[in-house]
């Protein structure tokens, strides 16, 4: 039901990643007006809200992630004026509308930072983080970086200003200057700003990095402490912070008081997701319990670190499904007297998961796409789709480093050349991880640049748009599209789904992902064989239910309930006792 004050826990969020989703007027960069053009295929999906990726003015270094005024659109997205054209367009159809909130940094074009840096007495100093040089060092030299701390793109955290003869800090890009909790007076700003949007009638928040805005401020100048530096790394490197910056002391605190001042006695409808690298499953329940009123729900990032080794992301690792199976699982055990758990695959910073975690050759590609979708959904939580996931869009064929655009990427791929390291190995981790892969265009039809524009798209649409389209896929029962059709139907229509509890069968098991979910005397039982070659599911240990039926199948003509598995088949049974 719609209406229901908590939709979100049999419901299913669709992310527009706007400037890959449509294009409504040729410039090559998707817009709102591209968004309110594909509101039939959202609708006809059966999703329950959109969350839009950043739509806010922005000079674009990271994409929107670097807002430079939170209270007006980018004029290549198009207007506010259209923007409530959307959010009206989407309410009539019964899809509500959340919008991205960016607040752990800025762009260092926001007024509020051009204030800032201007000098040492500007009201708006303190908000954001400066920080003389390291004591006994001279400012912009290596080394006087007031903490060792890496940017998650890249050098140092740490940017030397000239003007006042002072560092500031930026987790991200030097053009994400963070902004300092700690003041009172950016609090109340940022509250503000979303009532504003609260009040032109969108329907809540995905929240940006949001459990880094707490920095652990230790007594004394300059107040923040070294990251710890790895074994064997090389003395005067640069360490990525863990503690210092996330899920830092104040957070639970900065989180409940958001809560009280924005969202408090308003519609009981609202939803909140904060995006949340490094949280652990005691920090997951403090976030999601009602009782406590921080945000409803978290994105966490363990099922998708697994493929990484100890040196981050482009340390690539075989993926091991009893590994991916049990981090779901613990995830799912944590939060199930407490909390609520979000259930992703993928977004704009994440490979295709049909290329990452299935198989994306011809053969393979739409079995797998919807055995992974099928598993994934069923979880208990809010499910969340990735633009083009719903088509089995896969990573993109880049060649070159030029073929990439991400500054993630590009940098990482630059300091590494530059350090010696082989280009064709950097290329080849970029090619699996690189957040490109995700914003390639949408591929709406088989025709040029697969009907995402009639201009230039500003990075190339993927070849094989010519079998992996949208129109190709509606009619077809057997599609990509008309799988998650039905699986969304399945979630709205089947209250064990949001209800149920959750056990894990066969955890070791390296081929075959089953569980069950029980609520009120029903069980749906899931089994999905993920892989090529056949599975015999009674043979491999899962007992059967009698009187269990198919009820959602990807293999076509509907199979008898516990008959073997070909490859990549997903099978939901449902029975009652
Ligand atoms: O991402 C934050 C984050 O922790 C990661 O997704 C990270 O950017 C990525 O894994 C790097 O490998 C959010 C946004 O989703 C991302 O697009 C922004 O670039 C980032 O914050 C800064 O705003």
């Amino acid at each position: 039901d719609p209406q229901a004050p908590e939709w979100w826990r049999s419901g299913v969020v669709y992310q527009v990643w706007p400037r890959s989703f449509a294009d409504s007027d040729g410039d090559g960069v998707g817009d709102l007006g591209g968004v309110i053009s594909k509101l039939d295929h959202l609708e006809r999906l059966g999703v329950d809200a959109v969350w839009l990726s950043p739509v806010h003015a922005s000079p674009m270094v990271d994409n929107g992630y670097d807002i430079s005024d939170y209270q007006d659109v980018a004029p290549e997205f198009g207007t506010l004026a259209q923007l409530d054209e959307l959010v009206a367009q989407a309410h009539a159809r019964g899809i509500r509308v959340v919008m991205d909130l960016v607040v752990n940094h800025t762009s260092d074009q926001h007024a509020w930072f051009r204030e800032s840096r201007s000098s040492v007495e500007s009201p708006y100093r303190d908000f954001y983080w400066w920080r003389p040089p390291r004591e006994g060092h001279v400012g912009g030299e290596p080394g006087a970086e007031p903490t060792n701390w890496e940017s998650f793109f890249s050098g140092s955290t740490w940017q030397w200003d000239e003007a006042t003869g002072a560092y500031y800090l930026h987790l991200f890009a030097p053009e994400q200057p963070d902004l300092s909790w700690e003041n009172p007076a950016v609090r109340q700003a940022v509250h503000a700003m979303m009532r504003w949007w609260l009040d032109r009638g969108i329907d809540g928040f995905r929240m940006d990095v949001v459990n880094l805005i707490s920095k652990r401020v230790v007594p004394g100048t300059p107040g923040l402490a070294d990251a710890p530096v790895p074994p064997g790394a090389p003395p005067g490197s640069y360490a990525a912070p863990g503690d210092e910056t996330f899920n830092g002391p104040r957070i639970h605190e900065l989180l409940a008081e958001m809560h009280r001042e924005v969202f408090a006695g308003r519609d009981a409808g609202l939803v909140t997701v904060g995006e949340m690298p490094g949280t652990t499953i005691e920090h997951g329940r403090l976030y999601t319990d009602p009782a406590r009123a921080e945000v409803d729900m978290i994105f966490t990032f363990e099922h998708v670190d697994l493929d990484s080794g100890p040196g981050g992301k482009w340390d690539l690792r075989p993926l091991e499904l009893p590994r991916l199976k049990a981090t779901l699982d613990r995830w799912q055990q944590g939060l199930a007297d407490v909390g609520w758990n979000s259930l992703y695959w993928s977004n704009h910073d994440q490979p295709r998961p049909v290329s990452r975690f299935g198989d994306d050759s011809p053969q393979h590609r739409v079995r797998s796409a919807t055995a992974l979708a099928t598993v994934l959904q069923l979880h208990r939580g809010t499910a969340y789709v990735y633009q083009g996931e719903e088509l089995g869009m896969t990573n993109a064929p880049f060649a070159t480093i030029d073929d990439f655009d991400d500054l993630e990427s590009v940098n990482h791929y630059r300091e590494r050349v530059a350090r010696g390291d082989d280009p064709e190995q950097l290329l080849a981790a970029l090619r699996v991880k690189s957040r490109d892969n995700a914003r390639t265009p949408v591929q709406w039809t088989a025709g040029r640049h697969a009907g995402f524009t009639t201009g230039e798209p500003w990075l190339a649409v993927n070849p094989n748009h010519v079998e992996v389209n949208a129109e190709s896929q509606y009619d077809d029962p057997a599609s990509v599209f008309s799988h998650y059709r039905r699986l969304i139907a399945l979630r709205h229509d089947e209250p064990v789904v949001a209800r149920g509890d959750f056990t894990l069968l066969l955890p070791e098991h390296e081929r075959l992902w089953a569980f069950t979910r029980r609520a009120d005397g029903v069980t749906l039982t899931v089994l999905a064989h993920l892989s090529d070659g056949e599975l015999d599911p009674v043979a491999e240990g899962v007992v059967a239910s009698p009187g269990a039926e198919v009820v959602l199948t990807n293999e076509g003509t509907a199979a008898s309930a516990y008959a073997p598995l070909g490859p990549w088949a997903a099978r939901v049974l449902r029975s009652q006792d």
